[in-house]
């Protein structure tokens, strides 16, 4: 029996995990999804990197969108947006179901994994999903007009702002997530998986729990990432553009020395190939569920022959 950790967040992130999730047993896959991006809206608790994970790993995602429900009605909205209710981050009426009822959980007193844990048994989701952390950490993005709420960036000014600094609010006071930390500690774990995210918000908030960084360093199992960034741009999402304002290399290069020494192999695109020595050529445009089957195997086997090596020492 083996086991894998992805690091999640975003769609790159959920894509890549349906590919693991396709060529691994259930029982041998953990998925750890950002929370940094969580916030409060219409009095509801919202977790978009659980629940894309969630959804996709449920074959229930808006592929079109890249995030909440396929099937989606939008009468929730049509009627908020007549009231003069915020329209702004859009919920949809099958997606508005999760956010009531996971809301609801919370303020019983359940944490976010234990909600998470049910709402994958009854969507059907067999890999163990859980967030970084079940405490609250914030994403936020310092520009010109000062420190804004994440979503507040990403969606309501559409990544317009000129991002001048990232922090994760509540971190440091944050515990990583139970499994999470076990899994790294795990005498089966064959591989850590940073999926192709925005390094920024959607790993660096992981990294940044107390005890991540150095679990992973004193980890046995190699650590690969996957790089977002396809001959300089990003695939969705605004990492390129954050990486150019935080003054960082846009490059599948600039993502590597990003990670740093945390890495044991790093899979980039055929396009990016020679401009990282030493990386693992591959598809990295998921477009279809062969690309992230076979994505996930082109990271698989990287692990496990670094790991064999790592054995042969
Ligand atoms: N992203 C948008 O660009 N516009 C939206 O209206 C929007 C709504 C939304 C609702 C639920 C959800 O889980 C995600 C949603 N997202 C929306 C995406 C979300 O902002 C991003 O998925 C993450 O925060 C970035 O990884």
């Amino acid at each position: 029996m083996s086991l894998v950790v992805a690091l999640s967040g975003g769609v790159g992130g959920a894509k890549l995990a349906l590919g693991l999730s396709r060529v691994l047993p259930a029982e041998e896959l953990l998925v750890v999804c950002n929370t940094g991006d969580d916030f409060e809206h219409l009095g509801l608790s919202v977790s978009p990197d659980i629940d894309t994970v969630m959804y996709t790993l449920a074959g229930l995602a808006n592929a079109e969108l890249g995030w909440g429900r396929a099937d989606e009605s939008w009468a929730f909205m049509e009627t908020l947006a007549a009231i003069g209710g915020e329209t702004w981050f859009r919920l949809g009426d099958r997606d508005l179901a999760v956010h009531v009822e996971r809301t609801r959980r919370l303020l019983a007193g359940e944490d976010l994994s234990a909600v998470t844990a049910e709402f994958c048994t009854r969507l059907g989701v067999l890999p163990r999903v859980v967030p970084m952390t079940d405490h609250r950490v914030r994403t936020r993005v310092r520009t010109e007009d000062g420190w804004i709420a994440f979503q507040d960036y990403f969606v309501r000014q559409q990544c317009r702002p000129v991002v001048r600094q990232i922090a994760f609010s509540g971190a440091d006071e944050a515990r990583p997530q139970p499994e999470f930390l076990a899994a790294l500690r795990d005498e089966k774990l064959r591989a850590v998986v940073i999926c192709p995210s925005n390094p920024f918000i959607s790993v660096e908030p992981i990294l940044a729990l107390p005890g991540v960084r150095t679990a992973l360093e004193a980890c046995a199992a190699p650590v690969i990432a996957v790089s977002p960034i396809i001959a300089g741009r990003a695939i969705k999402g605004p990492t390129a553009k954050m990486m150019a304002e935080l003054g960082l290399d846009v490059s599948a290069a600039g993502v590597a020395a990003r990670y740093g020494d945390l890495l044991d192999g790093y899979v980039v695109d055929h396009a990016d190939a020679a401009s990282v020595p030493g990386a693992v050529a591959a598809t990295t445009l998921m477009k279809t569920i062969e690309d992230r089957e076979n994505l996930a195997r082109v990271v698989l086997g990287l692990a496990y022959r670094l790991r064999g090596c790592q054995l042969r020492e």
